[in-house]
């Protein structure tokens, strides 16, 4: 790490959190974190000059901007009234529900609105005063939906992107948030909106119509600026995706496939390894999963002689009350379904609270005949497309939610609604009885996509529709 204040910057990435964690070890101050997004941008990032503002992830940590490990990084501080209101509250307890379509019920409070203003515009403010004249600025999420617009007011002379990460509900719903006109105005602050989705980009432009009567074409709005005129912002879906070559090289690194056939004997080398992977959160259907497994063991249709369950849930969240809740569910359920069907010899479900290292996600990922991807609502899953592109060997079946964004393109998967429990029973039971052939011309299409459709395509096709936007409005 050095001291170098960040310059001015051509390319700047704005989001919730900056790619590093800080550590107690004050010769090592910090450590790259996973998740998401930052597995998603580090590629990018890593190719271009630019910065990165973000939160460094602890609260009332106030740091000067440095580079670390490549990456020109400038914090944004949050005290911890910010992160209690602005982070837990309004984006995790609000936002975060109210898109997943009301899966669990959103907080409205006008304390937590307030801090949710009041950080974004500190955000937008870190943003200008690091871009370059002319600069493009790209907002990442749900937490950052104001910068947009009040990045526009400050730096009249910016492109600005932003991207969606999580889905954009039906007009139905998101009618319920009490700042839905605040919301859309921020959004609207950019030259391009990115959503995984169609349909998210659709919701999103009958959103803007039913709140402000603005004309929509295609996807371009006609937003009317100060002066009386208008320009264009345009709502469109561009489904994000991994680095495939990343999975692919641990994949076939020998200490990894080594790990993967140990896997596979400390769990009794069972004929049928399930996997489900996903942090601790209601949107990922665990519960739903678990019910199923459960019910399949109970009626006798599988044996913990012949087949393990393996569940990573990594800590998501903590602090946040329905989260609290979730674990304590997932707990129980697992305790009480290991506790009527193990042996001494054997466990139905081998649950798993942690995080773990990307080598042995992979060895997991190659261990495993089935990977259980139940979300009942998620913008995308990366999960699902890192299962597909660690999957050198061809083998492997994914069964997927319809309501997961990877659906509408991963579509030689199995799909499931993971709503309904009859139905994600029968998909298991389809899926390990599936022929071996049938099985591995799946996952061929599947990988095929994965590994055309990658992490830099994704960011190419929305930089050059940025950039092509700049052209336009010129
Ligand atoms: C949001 C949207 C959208 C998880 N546990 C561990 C670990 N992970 C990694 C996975 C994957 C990432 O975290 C999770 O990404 P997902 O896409 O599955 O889900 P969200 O976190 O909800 O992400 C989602 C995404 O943003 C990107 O736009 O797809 O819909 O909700 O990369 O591998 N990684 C490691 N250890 C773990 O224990 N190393």
């Amino acid at each position: 790490m050095s001291e170098h204040p960040v310059d001015e910057a051509d390319f700047v990435v704005v989001s919730n959190r900056l790619p590093v964690d800080r550590t107690d070890d004050d010769a090592d101050p910090w450590r790259r974190s996973p998740g998401g997004l930052v597995a998603a941008l580090e590629p990018v990032m890593r190719t271009v000059q630019g910065a990165w503002v973000g939160w460094p992830g602890k609260a009332d940590l106030e740091v000067e901007p440095f580079e670390f490990d490549g990456l020109s990084l400038v914090p944004v501080a949050l005290s911890g009234d910010d992160v209690q209101l602005y982070y837990e509250g309004f984006s995790n307890d609000t936002i975060w529900p109210l898109y997943h379509d009301v899966i669990a019920a959103p907080g409205y409070h006008r304390t937590w609105w307030d801090a949710y203003v009041r950080v974004n515009r500190r955000f937008a403010e870190a943003a200008a005063s690091i871009a370059a004249e002319g600069a493009t600025v790209w907002v990442h999420d749900y937490q950052l939906q104001l910068v947009p617009a009040l990045l526009r007011e400050r730096r009249p002379d910016l492109t600005i992107g932003y991207f969606h990460h999580i889905p954009f509900p039906a007009y139905g719903i998101y009618a319920q948030l009490p700042w839905r006109k605040q919301v859309l105005e921020g959004l609207l602050g950019a030259d391009v909106i990115g959503f995984q989705r169609v349909a998210d980009a659709g919701n999103f432009a009958r959103a803007v119509r039913r709140v402000f009567s603005y004309e929509t074409k295609a996807g371009a709005i006609s937003v009317p600026t100060p002066d009386g005129g208008s320009r264009v912002a345009v709502a469109k879906a561009y489904p994000i995706s991994i680095d495939a070559s990343v999975y692919d090289e641990l994949a076939r690194r020998p200490d990894i496939q080594a790990r993967a056939r140990e896997i596979r004997e400390s769990l009794g080398d069972p004929a049928t390894i399930l996997l489900g992977v996903d942090r601790l959160d209601y949107t990922k259907g665990i519960r739903h999963r678990l019910k199923a497994f459960g019910e399949l063991l109970n009626d006798g249709r599988l044996s913990v002689e012949d087949v393990t369950l393996v569940q990573v849930a990594s800590p998501s969240r903590e602090r946040v009350e329905a989260y609290m809740q979730l674990r304590d569910e997932i707990e129980l359920t697992v305790g009480r379904i290991n506790g009527d069907h193990d042996t001494v010899g054997r466990s139905a479900i081998r649950y798993l609270h942690h995080s773990y290292p990307r080598e042995e996600m992979v060895a997991l990922y190659l261990a495993a005949d089935v990977m259980l991807v139940t979300a009942l609502r998620d913008g995308m899953n990366l999960v699902a497309k890192e299962y597909v592109a660690s999957r050198i060997d061809g083998g492997g079946t994914l069964v997927l939610s319809e309501f997961a964004g990877a659906a509408d393109e991963l579509t030689q998967a199995i799909k499931v609604n993971p709503h309904d429990i009859d139905g994600l029973k029968d998909a298991i039971m389809s899926v390990i009885e599936l022929p071996e052939g049938e099985r591995r011309k799946r996952m061929k299409a599947l990988r095929r996509r994965v590994s055309e459709y990658d992490v830099a395509r994704w960011s190419q096709r929305f930089l050059d529709d940025l950039a092509a936007s700049k052209g336009a409005s010129a």
